[in-house]
């Protein structure tokens, strides 16, 4: 302790007591030393002591009862921070925020310096943390396997308008929330080769191997009522250096081992709805597999005794096909380890698994080169072959399956260089296999999975996705849910579908208002954010008209830009008009090596420049791209939204979830009959939300017929016009090319149909404009929105999973 602590102890809570006890004896540092960040750490271990009893409690009872558990399988969980989410689900925000006031602490200054944990790159990985709250909310025991990425998603800098990467660094202060498991610890092997004995006993010998160790991270149902884990798994080498090579002078060499094994889990590979296709990430996807199954076959045994029990006690669910190769893992350990002939082996495992598939875009189809396969997992691309087998001989056993289709069936591609397909292992070892919106659904059974949907008819089923409303609105937005809780009681806070009873107050003038002021405090709010980290200045009483989310043409940023270039041009041919005043706010991460993606986001820059330096389009027109776009952003953004942009071209974007998030929060939505958006337009009634453009059939038909885009464009005023500007470096007059290939793809191709929806969007936007100058009706839609996007929880999603596919419920 400091010599003349000023603080008199006695007024202090039990409380604050034990955040300085942890201070003091945890991070060894006293109150007068103590920064931000210890203080932040002192918190959250404090937190964490008390979650720890319930999360023991939550393991004996699930124990006790013999219950199935839930395995969650992913790649990627873009979790965001997690103190205020802890706080709010414990109950505890008041009372630490005051034991942090009498400490002389502001605990909304420290939540705001925990990093984020962002290792998933969109929609796929929040969908995973999101569903990790749910699970622990309606008290399923569920775990969430990954990987501990040393280096998550990349921080972005736009520098000049350009997208730069940096390395992000969450792990920089440690992590007071993991505790490392040295104990749970797993041989991964890679590449050696396979013996067979006479007794048909096979021996696969690799020729490396890394140790997997565990990091547990405790995630606290609303309530508090159950603590899950989320287990992610960081690699030791078990060599970490090798002595002699090190004595003998050569230091670098003798350290290869421990690099070679960190490297597979330095990084978040940052692509999006796309695949990463490289030989690190095949041992990323087997390292993460491998460990993970083999701790859920361990746990079984050691609970259960027979390893043949697997599926009445385990469902394991593969988010997207990154974990498929668990399921030749799960094969390997049941013949070769516990010695199940291949037949029982093969129906433990398809009873155990459940596939979720999250994209249809034929890039982001996981395949991987056939000798590249082998050569890094030799015993597992015989199990696929014997898996192979077996399947193929049952498609030709029916009439129905032809040459053509039984190829398409085949997990492994001969078009070309042969491929391992992993989709089609995920299907077949699946006793279900789901899409993540009723029209992605729909299409799987259409397109992608057509033969195998008529092999197994009863297998693919609709799960949509859902969010958890304790991040997406109690946690982000406070003014909103009080405002909510006062008109229509607490019911809601517990049960998402309890908005509905809000519906009424649409039609009271008095609550529009009330409500009108949350959203405009929220505007107000994010402005000066805004301000402070561009210096540009917004209206908060201007329409806040937003798109963020990955950058991928198929979601469209361009076609909002055109569209924002448009609308430029016809404020500045006619002035006279009454022009609605609008805020264009931009946010996302292009894939590194994703060109146009980084196109785009150079042009939403140079357009912003230019617009905003225009006195003649003065306070009508604002345009904004917000830099380094994250779970934290988001939680800022959402809740200052008026119009919500769901643009993508119709039959591509599975799902969505930002979606769900903006209505929720009381924005419109514009968009196209894609994903989510079809059943969010379903719940919320058309009179509430603004759809323009193709249809995924017409889509489907275009792209099939004659699309002539150029056509189209010089058949448009003001698309040509705004097309020509772009081209001819009117927003680049430095450059003045830089803009010419992006351009010239639509006139020539335009595969996402930008040229073909973009009269609809125009005329959706001023329609847009006719329903803002009717402010009370705008009012009444936001609030109907809220009201009626309750079924999107992801307590609904997870409850479907729990009864329909889990059988944990
Ligand atoms: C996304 C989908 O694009 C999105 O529509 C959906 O709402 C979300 O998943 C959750 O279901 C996907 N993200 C990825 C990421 C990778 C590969 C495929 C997809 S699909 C790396």
């Amino acid at each position: 302790m400091t010599d003349n602590d000023t603080t008199p102890a006695i007024d202090r809570s039990p409380l604050a007591g034990r955040i300085v006890d942890t201070l003091i004896h945890r991070i060894g540092k006293d109150e007068r030393a103590a920064r931000k960040h210890d203080w932040l750490a002192a918190t959250i271990l404090t937190l964490r002591d008390e979650i720890i009893d319930k999360w023991m409690a939550s393991t004996r009872q699930a124990h006790a009862a013999g219950a199935k558990r839930v395995y969650y399988l992913s790649l990627e969980f873009l979790i965001g921070r997690l103190l205020r989410d802890a706080l709010s689900n414990l109950g505890r925000n008041a009372e630490v925020a005051e034991a942090l006031a009498s400490l002389g602490v502001d605990l909304a200054e420290i939540e705001e310096i925990e990093p984020d944990a962002a290792l998933g790159n969109g929609g796929l990985g929040r969908l995973a943390a999101c569903f990790m709250e749910s699970m622990a909310t309606l008290e399923l025991p569920a775990y969430g396997y990954g990987i501990r990425y040393v280096n998550g998603m990349f921080r972005q800098r736009i520098d000049d308008g350009w997208q730069v990467e940096l390395p992000e660094t969450w792990l920089a202060h440690g992590n007071p929330w993991e505790f490392e498991r040295r104990e749970s610890a797993y041989f991964i092997g890679f590449g050696g080769e396979v013996t067979g004995n006479e007794a048909g006993h096979v021996h696969w010998k690799p020729a490396e191997a890394v140790e997997a160790v565990a990091y547990d991270t405790p995630v606290v149902g609303w309530r508090g009522k159950r603590v899950n884990t989320l287990r992610l798994w960081s690699a030791r080498a078990f060599d970490p250096i090798r002595l002699d090579a090190f004595n003998a002078g050569d230091h670098i060499g003798a350290l290869a081992g421990q690099a070679r094994a960190e490297s597979l889990v330095r990084v978040l590979y940052p692509s999006d709805s796309s695949s990463a296709g490289q030989e690190l990430r095949l041992r990323q996807e087997y390292f993460f597999s491998s460990a993970s199954i083999q701790d859920i076959v361990r746990r079984h045994v050691q609970y259960f005794g027979d390893i043949r029990t697997l599926p009445d006690k385990a469902a394991i669910q593969l988010n997207d096909t990154h974990p498929a190769v668990s399921v030749a893992e799960l094969m390997r350990l049941l013949i070769d380890h516990h010695d199940l002939p291949f037949e029982e082996a093969w129906e433990v495992t398809r009873r155990t698994f459940g596939y979720t598939n999250h994209t249809l875009l034929p890039e982001a189809l996981e395949s991987w080169p056939l000798p590249l396969f082998e050569r890094l997992l030799p015993r597992h691309m015989q199990l696929i072959y014997a898996i192979n087998g077996r399947v193929l001989r049952e498609a030709r056993k029916s009439p129905s399956m032809g040459d053509h289709s039984v190829a398409a069936i085949s997990l492994i591609d001969e078009n070309g260089e042969r491929r391992v397909r992993m989709a089609n292992l995920a299907f077949v070892a699946s006793h279900s296999v789901n899409g993540v919106a009723a029209l992605h659904t729909e299409l799987m059974k259409q397109t992608v999975f057509a033969d195998l949907h008529r092999l197994y008819p009863e297998r693919i089923n609709n799960k949509t996705n859902g969010i958890t409303p304790r991040r997406w609105l109690m946690g982000c937005n406070p003014a909103l849910t009080a405002l909510i809780r006062d008109a229509i009681g607490p019911a809601f806070c517990d049960d998402a579908a309890e908005l509905r009873s809000l519906d009424s107050f649409a039609d009271d003038a008095s609550f529009r208002e009330r409500f009108a002021e949350v959203k405009r405090s929220n505007k107000v709010g994010l402005s000066n954010f805004i301000r402070e980290s561009t210096g540009l200045r917004l209206d908060p009483d201007a329409l806040f008209d937003v798109q963020i989310k990955r950058v991928h043409e198929y979601k469209r940023q361009l076609l909002n830009i055109i569209e924002t270039v448009a609308l430029y041009d016809q404020i500045r041919s006619h002035p006279e008009k009454d022009w609605t005043p609008r805020v264009k706010l931009f946010a996302g991460k292009a894939a590194s090596s994703y060109h146009n993606a980084k196109m785009i986001i150079k042009l939403a820059n140079d357009v912003a420049k230019r617009i905003n330096s225009d006195p003649s389009v003065g306070g009508l027109l604002k345009v904004a791209f917000i830099s380094n776009y994250n779970v934290s952003l988001a939680e800022r953004i959402i809740p200052a939204a008026d119009l919500s942009e769901q643009i993508s071209t119709a039959g591509m974007e599975a799902s969505g979830t930002g979606n769900m998030k903006f209505a929720l929060n009381g924005a419109l939505t514009i968009g196209t009959l894609d994903g989510a958006n079809i059943e969010i337009k379903d719940h919320v009634g058309d009179e509430n939300i603004v759809i323009f453009g193709l249809t995924a059939d017409e889509v489907a038909a275009k792209r099939a017929g004659d699309y002539r885009p150029r056509e189209i464009i010089e058949g448009s005023r003001e698309l040509s016009q705004a097309v020509n500007a772009i081209a001819s470096g009117v927003f680049s007059p430095d450059d003045p090319d830089r803009y010419r290939d992006l351009m010239n793809g639509l006139y020539d191709r335009d595969w996402f149909m930008v040229a073909a929806d973009f009269d609809g969007y125009a005329a959706a936007q001023r329609s847009v404009d006719a329903r803002w100058a009717d402010r009370s009706n705008w009012q009444a839609s936001a609030v109907r929105n809220v009201a009626r996007v309750g079924w999107f929880s992801s307590d609904r999603t997870i409850g479907e999973y729990a009864r329909e596919i889990w059988g944990a419920m």
